[in-house]
């Protein structure tokens, strides 16, 4: 059952079943096998973020002193990123009423204790298709609020297995993880992939980053 939070902001709660998250788990963890984690620096001033990253897809977003970009490569393989997950890919195709596939898919692995400032994004120069987040492992705090770094924000819990879909009028909202649910907490509890450390947690982001050439 799908609640729309606001208009084109949409929660799909349970979306991924047990066993769509386990082969999803095993999907990521095989792409961080070839393309590991790094841990993504702000522009300007070196600043480590405390989530690592990695990314699958033809284009993976990056972060460290010379800025934000999206790029075919790993930075520090330098090999092409890995083939989207087709867990992801398939959600996609489910949920994101958009008619190309995604280019990127970008990982997000969070250390219990760690969180993501409020932000928007918007690298992508395509903005009519939606970005798409699944999440696996721990549960977290999702804040969102609107198109102003100062408008009133709201918070849902985000599960393993959830799918949220950020797009239309909702597409460049502000929104970021205040904190994870410890496990213990039965509320927060969810199924441990083998790549996270107990109570870690990882969520996906499948974006389309160029605007798809018409037919
Ligand atoms: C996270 N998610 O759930 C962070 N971005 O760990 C995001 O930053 C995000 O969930 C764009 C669309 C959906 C998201
Ligand atoms: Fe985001």
């Amino acid at each position: 059952m799908a609640t729309e939070l606001a208009p084109g902001l949409i929660h799909h709660p349970g979306y991924l079943d047990a066993a769509a998250r386990a082969r999803l788990a095993d999907e990521v963890a095989a792409i961080l096998a070839e393309a590991p984690s790094v841990t993504p620096r702000m522009p300007r001033t070196g600043k480590p973020f405390s989530v690592r990253m990695s990314n699958a897809g033809p284009l993976g977003w990056v972060s460290d002193v010379a800025g934000y970009r999206y790029q075919p490569n790993h930075p520090g393989t330098a090999r092409p990123w890995p083939a989207l997950p087709p867990t992801a890919r398939a959600a996609w195709d489910a949920l994101a009423s958009y008619p190309a596939p995604p280019e990127a898919c970008l990982i997000n692995l969070y250390a219990p204790g760690t969180r993501m400032g409020l932000h928007q994004d918007r690298d992508e120069a395509d903005l009519a298709a939606p970005v798409l987040s699944l999440s696996l492992g721990a549960a977290a705090l999702f804040r969102y609020g609107g198109l102003r770094r100062s408008d009133p924000t709201r918070s849902i819990r985000l599960q393993a297995g959830d799918a949220l879909v950020i797009g239309g009028p909702s597409r460049l909202v502000f929104h970021g993880i205040d904190r994870l649910y410890p496990v213990g907490d039965l509320l927060g509890a969810g199924d441990e992939p083998g790549f996270l450390p107990p109570g870690g947690r990882c969520n996906l982001t499948l974006r389309r980053v160029t605007a798809p050439v018409p037919p």
